[in-house]
């Protein structure tokens, strides 16, 4: 079992697509371990996304992802990192194919309306970044119809 890291941007917050993003980790089976909204600091942006540090859309990244409220999600299952990721699909919303998240509802590289961690290791950074409380432990009875 894995744990990822999944977050609705501010785009996907402004939209009205919570409930819909929500609804897709929902309906694939993985297993909601962690929920909350806040509008990130500049501290925990920067820390977020420090890896493009040094990418000219760094500046811009930060602005747009410190400029309102995001939903910060934590999803476990089997795999649960590829599987986000394949229910996310590609960085930008024109190339991103339709049925995932960015190919239906995204039209651009920056307002992609949210973020999955994209490697086991990312995923435990970003989980202690975003849940340093932890995430919650729970038996979902009916994961029994998900897995063989
Ligand atoms: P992903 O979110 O698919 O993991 P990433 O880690 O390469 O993509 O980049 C993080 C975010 O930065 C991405 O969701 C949107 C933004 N971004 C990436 N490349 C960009 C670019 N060339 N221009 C503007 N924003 C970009
Ligand atoms: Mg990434």
């Amino acid at each position: 079992m894995e744990t990822t890291y999944v977050m609705v941007k501010p785009d996907g917050v402004q939209r009205g697509l919570i409930g819909e993003i929500i609804g897709r980790f929902e309906q694939k089976g993985l297993k909601l371990v962690g929920l909350k909204a806040m509008v990130p600091s500049e501290e925990i942006a920067r820390a977020h996304y420090a890896v493009h540090a040094e990418r000219p859309f760094f500046p811009g990244l930060i602005k747009f992802v410190t400029s309102g409220p995001v939903v910060c999600m934590a999803w476990a299952g089997r795999d649960a990192i590829s599987v986000a990721r394949n229910l996310i699909g590609p960085t930008n919303g024109r190339e991103a194919p339709p049925g995932t998240i960015r190919g239906d509802y995204g039209m651009d590289i920056g307002y992609n309306m949210i973020h999955g961690s994209d490697a086991p290791e990312t995923a435990e950074f970003e989980l202690g970044l975003w849940f340093p409380e932890g995430v919650m432990e729970w038996d979902q009875t009916i994961s029994k119809w998900f897995y063989e």
